[in-house]
């Protein structure tokens, strides 16, 4: 399924800017609103964040005129027959979406996906009025459309996964950060977001504390500049009072809107913000905010809705929270949890979901991954899978991978690794968020530096070869775990470079060694002194990466070359990558002795009997990677 041209009905807000990443990401464009005038002032709102984009120099003027040339407007709706993909972002208005999802069926070509960007209903109730329900999907944009990175792709019962694959390949290439959500009232992200407000309201009601207070608590609990009052009066008070009733009514009382929520939208006011923080009572509202987040969030993963890992990267990129539920579960530890549990049990008896009871019963933290391994016959994956910080390298993140490398060591049928990047980088480098928490501590840097070597070690002495497939950034860090593996393809869209220079520190994950052992010590130096990145050809010319492929072509080269080393005799192999391995070390003599070591090693394995004797037959080998007798 492809897309090329994309329709967006309603250039209000969010339509405007949902059509402005469609066009930035390549897409002919074609918006629609119902009169002439609609459409100037919709056409106007995109002009004008371009302009100020241009004018904060996040866009160039030439970018801006590119990605205007893709952009149309009508205010004909069957000027949209021909689109691949029609995003409906028209008001909340159950029968107006009624009505146009059932014309737009009538006048669009069969192929063509729509995609509702509803956050109060079902995609379910809108798909069932057309023709095409596994053509039928969500894809729920989060304010502000152009900057917020967060979108949930929405999964109704029919929506083939066909089209959810094509969708969150749209999302990537509109720079988006996709989470695969159910399609269930107030998806993943809202259920949290519309209860952590609410409970502060609830707060206020209850006079735990006023309003000063409640938002310093919030802010300084979520690692936030703004908290929820402040956050209502920016984005309106009728939106979160409409949107806790529409929860309240397809999830249950618990959503309830708060009282003094409804009476300030009764009186179309906006809250006081002012007022002094009572140092005293920042605690208690702490609590409760943490409380009601962490249970909600479980409840939502249990219901199936989202991953944990996909609950987490929605708070933390679509409403900017420091750390997700589940992250800060595992921080604060598992009687802490429960004790903020029996807060909110107290309140609202049956709230802790069962899930998170199991969890806190086996004292284990929740099962994060941000490594994905996925083995197919010879051939394993690992996915860096932490796009919200575009896979950089922490802890957490080592230490899975770590993981991930020993399970692949350990099972004999793997014969060769791949190792990609998920979203728009391959890996950015080590945590420098986290390296700056442990900066005053030299013990703990030392600690990180040695497990970063160590895991690009288990790379490196792997038995099986690794590929690293190089799908975008690859720098400091990311570059040197690349460097670490056996051969390197990347994307033509890559970008390489080890920038440690500049932050004050040195490549100090095998960098200044195997860079100047793969390129040379002058092309070593240039990358490393400058600090500056360079483009996939470039890194091609100098000798960092084997080849260069078109985006669109990655995976497919990795495997087939995967394919090709997985069919030859798996021993030979490994014996072949500890000889050239120790090439970079041992003088010829020496490397020419322990070459000879290895070649008679595998000359002894049944491997060797096979190839030979399946050459002389005419017929292909089956190896079996067996060690001798
Ligand atoms: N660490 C932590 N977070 C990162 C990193 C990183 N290395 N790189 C990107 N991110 C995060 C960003 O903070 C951002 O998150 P948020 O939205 O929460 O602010 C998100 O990823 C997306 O990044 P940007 O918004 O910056 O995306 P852009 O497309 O504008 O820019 C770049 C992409 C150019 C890659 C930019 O993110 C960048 O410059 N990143 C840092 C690259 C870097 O300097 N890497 C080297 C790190 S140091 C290292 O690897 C040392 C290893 C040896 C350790 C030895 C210790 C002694």
């Amino acid at each position: 399924m492809q897309i090329k041209k994309v329709g967006v009905v309603g250039c209000g807000l969010m339509g405007s800017g949902i059509a402005q990443t469609a066009a930035e990401g390549g897409f002919l464009t074609i918006v629609r609103e119902p009169t002439p005038e609609l459409l100037e002032k919709g056409l106007e709102r995109i002009r004008d964040f371009m302009a100020k984009g241009v004018e904060r120099g996040k866009m160039t003027p030439e970018r801006r005129d590119e990605v205007w040339a893709r952009i149309r407007g009508t205010t004909d709706l069957s000027d949209l027959a021909d689109c691949d993909l029609i995003i409906e972002a028209i008001t909340e208005d159950r029968e107006a979406k009624k009505e146009l999802f059932t014309e737009l069926d009538r006048i669009c070509k069969p192929e063509t996906i729509f995609a509702t960007n509803t956050s109060s209903f079902r995609v379910a109730e809108f798909a069932a009025l057309t023709r095409r329900p596994p053509l039928f999907a969500g894809l729920h944009y989060f304010f502000p459309p152009v900057i917020n990175k967060l979108l949930e792709v929405v999964q109704a019962k029919e929506t083939a996964p066909e089209v959810i694959d094509t969708l969150m390949n749209f999302a990537r290439l509109t720079g988006k950060l996709p989470i695969l959500v159910a399609d269930s009232p107030g998806f993943a992200v809202n259920r949290v977001f519309i209860a952590w407000y609410n409970e502060s309201i609830r707060m206020l009601d209850e006079g735990v504390a006023n309003i000063p207070t409640i938002d310093a608590a919030a802010c300084e609990t979520f690692g936030l500049t703004m908290g929820p009052f402040k956050l209502i009066n920016i984005s309106g008070v009728p939106l979160a009072y409409h949107a806790a009733v529409s929860l309240s009514e397809s999830v249950g009382p618990f959503y309830t809107p708060a009282k003094a929520l409804r009476e300030l939208c009764e009186a179309g006011q906006l809250w006081d913000l002012s007022g002094e923080v009572d140092p005293a009572r920042k605690q208690a509202v702490a609590d409760r905010l943490l409380a009601v987040v962490c249970g909600v969030a479980a409840r939502v993963v249990e219901e199936g809705v989202a991953t944990i890992e996909d609950m987490d990267r929605g708070t933390t990129v679509g409403l900017r929270w420091a750390k997700g539920p589940f992250a800060m579960m595992d921080d604060l530890g598992w009687d802490r949890v429960m004790e903020l549990m029996n807060i909110v049990e107290e309140k609202y008896p049956g709230f802790v979901p069962d899930l998170l009871k199991k969890q806190a019963a086996s004292g284990q933290p929740w099962p994060l991954r941000y490594v994905r391994l996925t083995v197919d016959g010879p051939i394993a994956t690992i996915l860096m899978s932490r796009p919200e910080a575009l896979n950089a390298l922490n802890t957490k993140v080592l230490n899975d991978l770590k993981d991930a490398l020993a399970q692949v060591r350990a099972n004999r049928a793997v014969r060769v690794v791949i190792i990609t990047g998920e979203g728009d980088g391959f890996i950015a480098g080590a945590d420098i968020k986290e390296m700056q928490a442990i900066a005053d501590d030299p013990a703990a840097i030392r600690a990180f530096t040695e497990l970063g070597q160590s895991v690009l070690r288990d790379i490196e002495t792997s038995p099986q070869p690794v590929i690293a497939a190089i799908n975008g950034f690859a720098l400091g860090g990311g570059l040197e775990l690349a460097l670490a593996c056996d051969i390197r393809v990347a994307s033509s869209t890559a970008r390489m470079g080890l920038p440690e220079v500049g932050l004050g520190i040195i490549p100090g994950l095998g960098g200044t060694q195997r860079t100047t052992r793969l390129v040379g010590r002058g092309v070593a130096s240039e990358l490393i002194f400058t600090g500056d990145l360079i483009s996939a050809e470039e890194a091609a010319r100098v000798g960092l990466v084997n080849r260069v492929v078109p985006p669109a072509q990655l995976m497919e080269t990795a495997r087939k070359m995967a394919e090709r080393i997985a069919s030859r005799a798996p021993i030979a192999i490994a014996k072949a990558k500890a000889a050239i391995l120790a090439a970079e070390q041992l003088p010829l003599e020496e490397g020419l002795a322990f070459e000879l070591e290895r070649a008679m090693e595998a000359h002894a394995t049944p491997d060797r009997v096979e190839g030979m004797r399946a050459f002389l037959e005419k017929r292909p080998p089956v190896f079996t990677g067996e060690e001798p007798q």
